[in-house]
């Protein structure tokens, strides 16, 4: 039975990943961090043949021991403060976890590996948020990072230790540079889920209003249960790899507020709709579009899941769990 190690088993994409390796036959660990996290619940309820062992990516000695228990075959790095808007208030704390957690994680895998680098193989959830300033339309691997963000600068430093030990070492480590990926359990902090929710809560008239930043901004969105397989995928590679895992098309936060009203069939959304500096970023990244034609190619990777259809499924669910029945 192969054994995998998931950090950020709490958050979106480690209940999918979880999800999908349990699916194949894994024997999957999760770390999770806090003394009393309320999650550990959520993802005993979600995927209970996952073992929960508790660490933080901030901490090196715990680390350690987390990797002498669950002795992985696979690694996913996907534990972050991954929330960019967070990350000007929280800089330093950001650059700790988001960056330097990933250097945490690289070196508790290779000293578990010891001398047999070969049994551990090593993926680390890297952002489309590292591109940041628009240099390449679309954007692929060999595009220039130019982050924006603390959030940003400190994605690039997990993404460039990783290729670092691959280079240095020869361990098996890839990064997937995903482009924003999204679903039912999205965390309501992020745009997506704040526009489907308050569609839903607004058709039933749990709420009057939805206060938004930048409504141009682009984003190449996919759903979250996709994006997990390409992950998968690249551990079973014979060599490591870096991929953009992306669906190729772009929308606005416009767009996003015509599909999400539209599914609750209210037809003009600006009556709802308004702004506030608040939720202006001090730098914003304008266009994210994606070029996944590598993981097409090499991985035999692609997206099932449409814009409407992602959109759709989310307001679908929000319905559901505002009337109480999700
Ligand atoms: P979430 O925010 O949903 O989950 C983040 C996870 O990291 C949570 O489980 C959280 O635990 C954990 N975490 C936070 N701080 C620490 C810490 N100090 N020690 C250990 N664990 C910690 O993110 P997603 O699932 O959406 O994303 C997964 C990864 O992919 C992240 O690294 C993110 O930056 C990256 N990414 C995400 C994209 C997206 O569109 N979703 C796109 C590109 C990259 P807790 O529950 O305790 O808070
Ligand atoms: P992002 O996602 O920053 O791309 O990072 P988010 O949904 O937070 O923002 C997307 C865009 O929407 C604009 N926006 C707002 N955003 C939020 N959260 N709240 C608002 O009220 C609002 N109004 C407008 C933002 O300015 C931005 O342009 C996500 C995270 O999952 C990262 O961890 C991941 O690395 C990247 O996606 C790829």
């Amino acid at each position: 039975m192969p054994r995998a190690l998931i950090t950020g088993i709490t958050g979106q994409d480690g209940l999918y990943l979880a999800e999908l390796l349990v699916s194949k036959g894994y024997e999957v660990y999760g770390l999770v961090r806090g003394q009393n996290n309320p999650k550990i619940e959520l993802v005993h309820q979600t995927v209970p043949e996952v073992k929960i062992l508790t660490g933080d990516l901030s901490d090196m000695a715990g680390l350690t021991r987390v990797f002498a228990e669950a002795q992985p075959d696979e690694v996913y790095n996907l534990g972050a403060i991954s929330f960019v808007a967070y990350s000007w208030e929280n800089a330093a704390l950001t650059s700790e976890v988001t960056g330097k957690g990933v250097l945490n994680v690289l070196e508790a895998t290779r000293l578990y590996a010891g001398s047999d680098l070969d049994k551990v193989k090593f993926y680390q959830a890297s952002s489309s948020e590292m591109f940041g300033k628009v240099q390449d339309v679309p954007q692929r691997e060999s595009t220039l990072l130019w982050p924006r963000s603390p959030y940003g600068v400190a994605k690039v430093f997990g993404h460039y230790m990783t290729i670092n030990y691959r280079e240095s070492y020869g361990m098996h480590a890839s990064s997937g540079i995903l482009f924003n990926h999204e679903s039912p359990r999205r965390g309501p902090e992020f745009v997506t889920r704040k526009v489907t929710r308050a569609a839903a809560r607004i058709k039933l008239g749990l709420q009057d209003e939805l206060v938004l930043g930048n409504l141009d901004a682009q984003r190449d969105w996919g759903f979250a249960g996709d994006y997990v397989e390409a992950m998968w995928r690249m551990l079973q590679q014979p060599e490591a790899d870096d991929y953009v895992i992306a669906t190729g098309e772009t929308h606005s936060i416009r767009d996003l507020l015509d599909s999400a009203f539209a599914a609750v069939e209210i037809d003009d959304w600006s009556r709802y709709v308004r702004q506030d500096p608040a939720f202006m970023r001090p730098a914003e990244v304008d266009l994210l579009i994606g070029d996944p034609s590598k993981a097409r190619e090499k991985l035999g990777w692609k997206p099932t899941v449409t814009f409407p259809e992602l959109v759709s499924m989310m307001v679908e669910h929000d319905l559901k769990e505002q009337r109480g029945l999700a």
